[in-house]
């Protein structure tokens, strides 16, 4: 068994405690917890909905099959290939999972990926404060690959942090006219007693193709007794199919920090891979200096700088002014009457495609109610958009912050 506290530094050993002790109480409000210093990342959510595609060869890849059925695998296996830069990166790179900066509305995080697939492109914006929903739009024009999506998450403590993600993203293949409807996956927090939290995932989650067939994904992890860290098994199947072993067509089974394969209905390996071997590209951001001021890595940079210092007065002070900022802005909208203008994403009245693909999952539901509407990539706000993204980027370039 570990130590108590084996990862948390000496000084924090109180704090961490008292952090422990607080989150037994919490509310499902994952941005009001007041974390200690060393578990503090200086990354926003909004930089999150780059996960989807840093291996941007593996996003487009299903576009070029001509066989429905193997680009439903394919779809799955990229998807697959997301989770561990999604669920563990942070934990490989900074040693654990720790809290990320809590995005405020209107943030934004631009970027592309560029290389032999051509360019694919990222806009995430901050669509909600309270409660907090991050949308994102990624795509690929010169294959005809588009993803877009929206997350929220619901957290619950029993035990461990449970969170449950609400929300869902649509993969398009232009030269199919098909759509991939992806639900995701729930998740638990790991090694909390011992000050070095990661994440585990945990149930299902599914990938519904117009083209007829489904994707689930179970998940699972090292229990008291049995299991592997990380482990997870898939099926491809027709519509409808999902109780019928007979009807499966492909099975996926691994792990999603180590490798997989995935095999046909005659048990022959037909794809697999390796996540610590698969190269990635490298996402480009436009540099601090140059980015607009609603975007995330400029707007926080100043927070960012106090908490790789450890400066926790200076933290709370740069956080300050954000968050005094932030209403100050919801009051003047109130009181005008307006309501903050998204710069890439819209309020859907209604969502023909995910309600037609989620009656092939069980227990399938919008909840529009938990991220304050159901959020759509407005292609016409995109190519109007142009920093600076709102009149207060303006005045706070031209008051050269
Ligand atoms: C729960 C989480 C914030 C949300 C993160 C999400 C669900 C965001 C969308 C991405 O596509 C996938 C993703 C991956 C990791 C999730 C984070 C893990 C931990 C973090 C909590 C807010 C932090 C809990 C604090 C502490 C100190 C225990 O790490």
């Amino acid at each position: 068994m570990a130590e108590e506290g084996a990862a948390v530094p000496p000084q924090a050993k109180g704090s961490w405690s008292s952090f422990l002790k607080s989150i037994a109480s919490f509310n499902g409000d994952l941005s009001s917890m007041t974390a200690p210093a060393f578990i503090l990342s200086t990354t926003s959510l909004t930089e999150f909905s780059a996960y989807w595609a840093e291996m941007p060869r593996l996003l487009v890849a299903p576009a070029a099959e001509p066989d429905p059925q193997k680009r439903a695998m394919l779809v799955l296996k990229w998807f697959l290939s997301t989770l561990k830069q999604q669920y563990a990166s942070r934990n490989e790179k900074l040693g654990s999972e720790k809290k990320p900066l809590n995005p405020f509305l209107g943030e934004l995080f631009l970027g592309r990926w560029d290389d032999d697939v051509g360019v694919t492109q990222l806009v995430s914006e901050q669509v909600s404060h309270h409660p907090p929903v991050t949308a994102y739009s990624i795509w690929n024009e010169k294959h005809g690959v588009r993803l877009q999506g929206y997350n929220a998450q619901k957290a619950s403590f029993s035990r461990t942090i449970n969170v449950r993600q609400v929300g869902h993203a649509v993969l398009h293949l232009d030269a199919y006219d098909e759509d991939y409807l992806i639900t995701l996956p729930s998740l638990h927090i790991e090694g909390l007693i011992t000050g070095s939290p990661y994440v585990e995932l945990n149930k299902s989650s599914y990938i519904v193709g117009s083209s007829g067939y489904t994707s689930r994904i179970d998940y699972s992890g090292k229990g008291w007794v049995s299991g592997a860290k990380n482990t997870l098994a898939a099926s491809v199947f027709p519509h409808g199919k999902e109780k019928s072993k007979s009807d499966v067509l492909y099975t996926a089974e691994g792990s999603w920090t180590d490798k997989f394969v995935i095999k046909n209905a005659k048990k022959e390996t037909v794809e697999s891979y390796n996540a610590k071997t698969e190269p990635k590209t490298e996402l480009q951001v436009a540099p601090v200096d140059d980015q607009d001021p609603l975007e995330s890595r400029r707007a926080w940079r100043k927070v960012a700088a106090a908490i790789q210092k450890g400066d926790m007065n200076t933290t709370s002070a740069e956080k300050s002014i954000i968050e005094e900022s932030q209403r100050a802005m919801r009051k003047q909208e109130a009181a005008e009457g307006k309501e903050w203008e998204r710069r890439f994403f819209t309020r859907a009245k209604s969502l023909p495609t995910f309600e037609r693909l989620v009656k092939e999952v069980p227990y399938g539901s919008l909840e529009i109610d938990q991220t304050n509407g159901a959020w759509v990539f407005d292609q016409e706000k995109a190519s109007a958009a142009k920093p600076p993204f709102s009149a207060l980027s303006e005045k706070l370039l031209k008051e050269g912050r």
